[in-house]
């Protein structure tokens, strides 16, 4: 299989330790350059003091890559052209080369094949608004439906409509839990309004719990929801304010598909004068701290 790993998750795997897998869509089609190349491998810096082992996942030259250099870092980063990957792409950009960066999904299926049980991302895809017109729900959604991955991140963003996101997991059985919170997080904002309605307080609890569900051949993944740190939420009216006029210049220039969240992330990095990124950062950092301790404790339980 095309399969290549990077040194540091192949010795990692193979003591046992703890491994983090990091999705790269979120470098290619969520933050501009080089803020993103600089968030990336910061990211994995904090996975390495959590005392885990960071696999950036992609794919590159016909290959599934499991960890990538800090070179490789940079020129996905940089590239033009870099083809957005979630589940059903993975072939077609397999056989066609280049470069793919993976969604929560895609990074999801790689994640699982390379038997890493724990993904930190920003946030993940939904239920789009409009949803019940437009039928743009990601395929994140029936990834989580169905791949053994804990997926640590800040919620959904208030782009989609939280409240079917959230019906959707429940339909398909995915737990949904609050780290350290009662609430749903909205990625900008620590409260979406929605309960998430389970809650775990540590890092053991959450891995026994993944043990557990995984054990009873349970498939499927877990959202792990972690709210944007306090000093760097933004106010709930201002963005909601910005995400409103987003969705509507959007809907306008007739964007759909796999473009819609790209373009949306785009237009709110503008229209906050760049707010939005500096919370998107602080967040995708926050989620590391407990995606390596996640790990960590995951990787105990084992043995
Ligand atoms: N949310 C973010 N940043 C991102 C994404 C979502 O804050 O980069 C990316 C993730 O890769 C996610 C994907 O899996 O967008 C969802 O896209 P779609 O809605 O087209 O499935
Ligand atoms: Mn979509």
């Amino acid at each position: 299989m095309n399969i290549v790993y990077a040194q540091e998750v192949k010795e990692a795997m193979e003591q046992g330790k703890a491994v983090v897998a990091l999705e790269s869509t979120i470098i290619s089609h969520g933050m501009p350059y080089p803020q993103n190349v600089k968030t990336a491998v910061e990211v994995e810096e904090i996975i390495r003091e959590g005392g885990a082992v960071p696999a950036t996942i992609a794919i590159m030259d016909g290959a599934v890559r499991i960890g990538l250099e800090k070179e490789e870092l940079e020129a996905l980063g940089k590239a033009e052209g870099t083809v957005k990957v979630s589940r059903r792409d993975i072939p077609s950009v397999l056989s066609g080369g280049g470069y793919g960066a993976t969604t929560v999904a895609a990074t999801m299926i790689c994640a699982d094949l390379a038997g890493i049980r724990v993904f930190v991302t920003g946030g993940i895809g939904g239920v789009h608004r409009g949803a019940e017109k437009t039928m743009d729900i990601s395929a994140d959604l029936q990834e989580l439906a169905k791949t053994n991955v804990a997926v640590v991140c800040a919620g959904a963003k208030s782009i989609l409509d939280i409240g079917r996101t959230l019906e959707y997991l429940e339909t398909y059985g995915v737990p949904v839990v609050g780290f350290e919170t009662d609430k749903f997080p909205a990625f900008y904002t620590r409260d979406s309004g929605y309960d998430a309605g389970l809650r775990v307080d540590t890092a053991a609890d959450l891995a026994e719990m993944m043990k557990i569900k995984w054990d009873l051949k349970l498939n499927g993944g877990v959202v792990v929801a972690n709210p944007v740190p306090e000093e760097s939420e933004l106010d709930p009216e201002w963005v909601s304010e910005l995400i409103e006029n987003a969705v509507q210049q959007a809907e306008k220039e007739g964007i759909s598909g796999k473009e819609t969240t790209p373009y949306l992330l785009s237009a709110l990095v503008e229209a906050s004068g760049g707010k939005t990124l500096d919370t998107n950062i602080a967040l995708v950092k926050h989620n590391a701290v407990v995606g390596a301790a996640v790990a960590v404790s995951y990787a105990e339980a084992q043995n």
